[in-house]
Order: structure tokens, then C-alpha cells, then sequence
């Protein structure tokens, strides 16, 4: 029986599964027997194995071409290719379409289409989008249910005429009869899939990836590329933000929303556990947010996910034990080892490989612990999705429909020298701008930059933002004028990954960087000691409690305004990063910049 009488959604539903021949439609309900039921069809098809050491947990491996985001083939198909602007790939949408739909059609043959309605954020929040995915994956129905909130209580919400963003996906590996997948994860070649964005109709069409953010589509396509596009239209903000909660030994808390670029420890942050007495963090969020003003003129901010979809490695009970914690239980593993008495393994989980482990292509392996070059038993983006309501240190109001009030944003990147650990921006183009340059050193030579040089990735939205990064940062300007300064959340630029020239870290990182937010915290109570400099505002050397292990004088450093590595920085800026944006770069932005300079 169809459960909802809103026809739009009806005739769509209709429209896709005559276009993808399934053998049956399926309206999912979000309840935990459908839940069970998709486990048990991925089990009974070796598609996954069910973990003995973790209650109602289960590893998947996927397909050795299918284990992330494919940039790539990632399109935002707007009708005018400067509305996708230069840091996005940008294909005619009736192009695109005429492409895919003879992909779609007859590709899911053999298999059932699933309709799943969901909510991104709190069910009925003024902030909140609904949703519908068609996919034909069980994975993907039984990740939904973890990273969003599924089912009937959102057709209820949406009612006959309420408006969903549809969402199409396929894995693209249709069924002979009488054909299953084998046990083998089913997808397309790479030059087959596509990820599209259509932000003029609000639409997103995924196919040939069953991994992570191609085919969880209320992740990325949903949050940030067409919720990024709408926020422009209806003044808010989409972001790549985490969102948590500190509170002071007073009691008294405050609420910060942060952007990094992957790999700078987001998911570490949003769940902190501070080494300083009294202080507590929370946390709301560890990927998105969503931020609209209140009739106060604050800006609040909701999660819209309700899982984390994480990095496994790396993620250990010294770097992470909130997250070590939330995975115990009721939680999808893609990509990790599989240990002997059915536990999951992977580098960087603080101890060693107990005994002989099935990698994740599923071969035998045995940790050399001499052999530097190994291949690694689990897949560096390897994942788990665990309910963001069993973290430890989830806040109790993650799940306010009204969302939190922001006081600080935070950007930050992996920047071992120049940027300090802190400093706050002057007023709110200033913090525009800083989230405009935000960017990560690389390391290895990479294919398009060489090492030491700075890859940027304004606001850590480059891979994400749904239209045209100029008309982005003029969105945030915008933004800006709509409340007063008082109201308005205290911008600041954080780097905990500062090196000596001999490359020792200076700063340790972790639960110590509470320290830092302890003093941002009372930055935006107007008590944290700062001076000013051409930069903006900076702690004195006192401002901030030193960690035993930190020196006075690599304190000093930590503290300290390198001035000719910043006009380095400026003329970097100046002449490689914002040439990129044209005209459509805001001249409130560049205003800045020559501000800066000339105060250097
Ligand atoms: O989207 C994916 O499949 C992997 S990338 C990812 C996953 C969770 C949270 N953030 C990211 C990211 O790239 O920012
Ligand atoms: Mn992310």
C-alpha cells in the first residue's frame, strides 16, 4: 500500500520505477524490523557478516573501485555553468539527464526499489528538510536509518502538498533471472557512475556507487551541494560544520560550529574530552551544519544528520574514546579487518593485530611489524555508522528542533607553520575571510601541487558547495548584515598542527586543544586576554593554559605573529587563490586582504 497521498511524491515514485524496472517497490517505514529485515537480506547474501564481539553490528566490504567520494564524477548540473562556478565539474543538466536515463533504464532488474522518506534534522523543525531516496540497496536503506530519520512520521509532515527534495540512486548492476550478487558488492565501472546535482530543480541523481556520500544521498548531495544552492535563494547557511557544546565549571555553556578540511581531526573535535579540570564539551554535530537566524538575531544551528558516518582509522580509545564507545554496538563497519574471534581491526586502533585478520578485500593477513610498506588491512577510508544518539558525549539537545545558538565559528587547517594556534577576526567580513583561505599544507608531492604548498579549501566547502564559490562567499558577506555584532557569533582561526623546523609537533593536540576553547570561550565573553595585531586578535602569552608538555618558549611560537610568513601567505592569496573566483569575488574580500597587508 502506498502510504501517502501527496501525489507529486506518488507520480514521481511511479515515473522512477518505470524508468528502472525493479521487480517490486518497497515504501520503507523506518522501524527497526525493516531495519532487521534489510540486515538479514545483506547477511543471507554474504554481503555482510554479522560481528560476534559487537552486539547488532556488521562489516560490509565493498568493491575495490567503490570506497569513497569520486570528485571526479561528481556534477552540479545547473542551467547556467557559471552558476557552478570553476571549482565545480559542470555538465548541461538536459545533457546529463538524457545521459543517465538511459543508464537508469531496466537498471534495477532483479532487485527491489526501496522509497525511503526521510527528515534531515529534528522531525518538523522550522530548520529541517524532507527527503525521499529510491535506491535499490538494502546497505543503503539500512544506512539511512542510521545517518537520518526515517519513515512515517515524515510523510505525516510532508502531507499531500508539502515539498521533498527527490533523490534517485542506483548501484547500476542490474539482475539476470534468477541472478544474485554473489556475495560480491554490487556497482558500476568507474566511467559509469555519476553523481549529479540539478540545483535549479532541487534535485540529485546518483548512480553506480552503492560507498559513503555517492549513495547515502541526504549526506552531501542533500546537506551541502542542494542545501548549499536553497540557503543562497532563502538566506541561511548549509556549512561543513561540526557543532558542539562546552560549558564552563561555572556551568554556564556556549556552542561552537567549526570547519576543516578532511583529515584535520573534526570528528576528534566534536567529541573532545577536555584535559582541563571543570570544563565539559558535548557534542551536537561532527560533519554538518545548518544555521538560520532566530527573531532574537542569533544564529542557531541544528545537526541534520542523526549518525556518524566516520573514519575508522586512526580512531582509537587515546584519539577518540567517545567514538571508541558509540561503535560497541548497532553499528555498520565498511571496509575495516576482520579479526579471528570476530572483532573489527584497524591502524591506528592502539594496539596490534590480534592474530591473523581478513583484510578488506577479504584476503588473509598477518601484521609485519617490521615492514614499514604493508599494505594496510583496513582501507584508509574505511568507515563505521554508528546512532549519534549512543555517543557518551552526545549533548541532550542534539535533537532540539530549535536548534543551539552559535557563539564562535571556527576554521582551522593542517598548517605546520605560519598560522598561529589562534587568533580571532576583527568584525564579520574579516571572519569571512578567513574562512575564504582556509586550506591544508600538503605533505607529498600530490599530482597537481607540490609539496609545501597550500591546498585550499575555503570553508572546507570546495568539494561541496552547491553553486559557484564567489556567489558563495558574497552569500556569507550577506549573511553578515542581516543582525547586529552582539548577536552574531566571534569568528576564529585555529591550527593545532604547528611543527619546529625540525618537525616536532608543537602542540599536543587532542583534549589539550579545550585549552584553546576555554579561551575562545571567554573571547566571546569579552574577558580572554588578547591584543591586536594586523592579523586580528591573538592571546597574550598568558592567556591560554600551557600543557605540561608544551615549553614557554614553543608556547612562545605557538603565540607569536610571523610576519613574513604572513605576507607569504597574502601574496599566495593574492595571486593564486582568489584570481580562481573572477568577478564574482566580493570586493568586501579583497578589501581585507589589502587591509591585512597593509597593516603587516
Ligand atoms: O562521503 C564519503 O563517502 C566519504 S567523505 C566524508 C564522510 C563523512 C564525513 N565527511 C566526509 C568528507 O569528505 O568531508
Ligand atoms: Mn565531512
Amino acid at each position: 500500500m502506498i502510504p501517502t497521498n501527496n501525489q507529486k511524491l506518488i507520480n514521481w515514485v511511479k515515473d522512477i520505477q518505470a524508468m528502472c524496472a525493479p521487480d517490486s517497490v518497497v515504501w520503507c517505514d523506518g522501524t527497526k524490523a525493516e531495519y532487521d529485515q534489510m540486515i538479514k537480506i545483506v547477511v543471507d547474501g554474504k554481503l555482510a557478516k554479522p560481528l560476534k564481539k559487537r552486539p547488532n553490528s556488521y562489516l560490509f566490504r565493498s568493491d575495490a573501485s567503490d570506497v569513497a567520494r569520486v570528485e571526479n564524477r561528481t556534477y552540479i548540473a545547473s542551467k547556467r555553468k557559471e552558476d557552478a562556478g570553476p571549482t565545480n565539474n559542470w555538465v548541461d543538466p538536459i545533457e546529463l539527464k538524457e545521459t543517465m536515463k538511459s543508464l537508469y533504464t531496466g537498471c534495477m532488474k532483479g532487485r527491489v526499489m526501496y522509497v525511503i522518506p526521510f527528515s534531515m534534522g529534528p522531525i518538523g523543525s522550522p530548520i529541517a528538510k524532507i527527503g525521499v531516496e529510491i535506491t535499490d540497496s538494502p546497505y543503503v536503506v539500512a544506512n539511512m536509518h542510521i545517518m537520518t530519520r526515517v519513515g512515517g512520521r515524515v510523510l505525516e509532515v510532508l502531507g499531500d502538498k508539502g515539498e521533498f527534495i527527490p533523490c534517485l540512486h542506483s548501484v547500476g548492476k542490474p539482475l539476470l533471472s534468477c541472478q544474485d550478487d554473489n556475495g560480491q558488492w554490487p556497482c558500476a565501472p568507474l566511467d559509469k557512475k555519476y553523481i549529479s546535482h540539478f540545483p535549479d530543480d532541487r534535485s540529485i541523481w546518483s548512480y553506480g556507487s552503492g560507498y559513503g556520500g555517492n549513495a547515502l544521498l541526504g549526506k552531501k548531495c542533500l546537506a551541502l551541494r542542494i542545501a548549499s544552492a536553497q540557503a543562497k535563494d532563502e538566506g541561511w547557511l548549509a556549512e561543513h560544520m561540526l557543532i558542539l557544546k562546552v560549558t564552563n565549571p561555572e556551568g554556564k555553556s556556549k556552542y561552537i560550529a567549526a570547519a576543516f578540511p578532511s583529515a584535520c581531526g573534526k570528528t576528534n573535535l566534536a567529541m573532545l574530552v577536555p584535559t582541563i579540570p571543570g570544563w565539559k564539551v558535548e557534542t551536537v554535530g561532527d560533519d554538518i551544519a545548518w544555521m538560520k537566524y532566530g527573531s532574537d538575531g542569533k544564529l542557531y544551528a541544528i545537526n541534520p544528520e542523526a549518525g556518524f558516518f566516520g573514519v575508522a582509522p586512526g580512531t582509537s580509545m587515546d584519539s577518540n574514546p567517545n567514538a571508541m564507545h558509540t561503535i560497541e554496538k548497532n553499528t555498520i563497519f565498511t571496509n575495516v579487518a576482520l579479526t579471528e574471534d570476530g572483532d573489527v581491526w584497524w591502524e591506528g586502533i592502539g594496539y596490534d593485530a590480534p592474530g591473523t585478520l581478513i583484510d578488506w578485500n577479504g584476503k588473509e593477513w598477518i601484521q609485519d611489524k617490521e615492514n614499514k610498506g604493508q599494505k594496510p588491512a583496513a582501507h584508509p577510508n574505511s568507515r563505521f555508522t554508528t546512532p549519534a544518539a549512543q555517543c557518551p558525549s552526545i549533548a541532550s539537545n542534539f535533537e532540539d528542533p530549535a536548534g543551539v545558538p552559535i557563539d564562535a565559528i571556527l576554521f582551522g587547517g593542517r598548517r605546520p607553520s605560519t598560522i598561529p594556534l589562534v587568533h580571532q577576526s576583527r568584525n564579520w567580513n574579516h571572519g569571512v575571510f578567513m574562512g575564504s583561505i582556509v586550506g591544508s599544507e600538503i605533505t607529498a608531492a600530490a599530482l597537481d601541487l607540490k609539496a609545501g604548498t597550500i591546498r585550499r579549501d575555503p570553508f572546507a566547502m570546495l568539494p561541496f558547495c552547491g553553486y559557484h564559490m564567489g556567489d558563495y562567499f558574497a552569500h556569507w558577506i550577506k549573511v553578515g548584515t542581516k543582525s547586529t555584532p552582539d548577536k552574531q557569533p566571534k569568528f576564529f582561526f585555529v591550527n593545532w598542527f604547528r611543527k619546529t623546523k625540525e618537525g616536532k609537533w608543537l602542540w599536543p593536540g587532542y583534549g589539550d586543544n579545550s585549552r584553546v576553547l576555554k579561551w575562545i570561550f571567554e573571547r566571546c565573553d569579552g574577558v580572554g586576554k588578547a591584543v591586536e595585531t594586523p592579523i586580528g586578535f591573538m592571546p597574550t602569552l598568558d592567556a591560554i593554559d600551557r600543557p605540561e608538555s608544551v615549553s614557554a618558549q614553543d608556547m612562545q611560537e605557538l603565540l607569536s605573529l610571523d610576519k613574513d610568513g604572513w605576507k607569504k601567505e597574502l601574496a599566495d592569496v593574492r595571486s593564486e587563490h582568489y584570481p580562481k573566483f573572477g568577478s564574482k569575488l566580493p570586493k568586501e574580500l579583497h578589501a581585507q586582504l589589502d587591509d591585512i597587508e597593509k597593516n603587516l
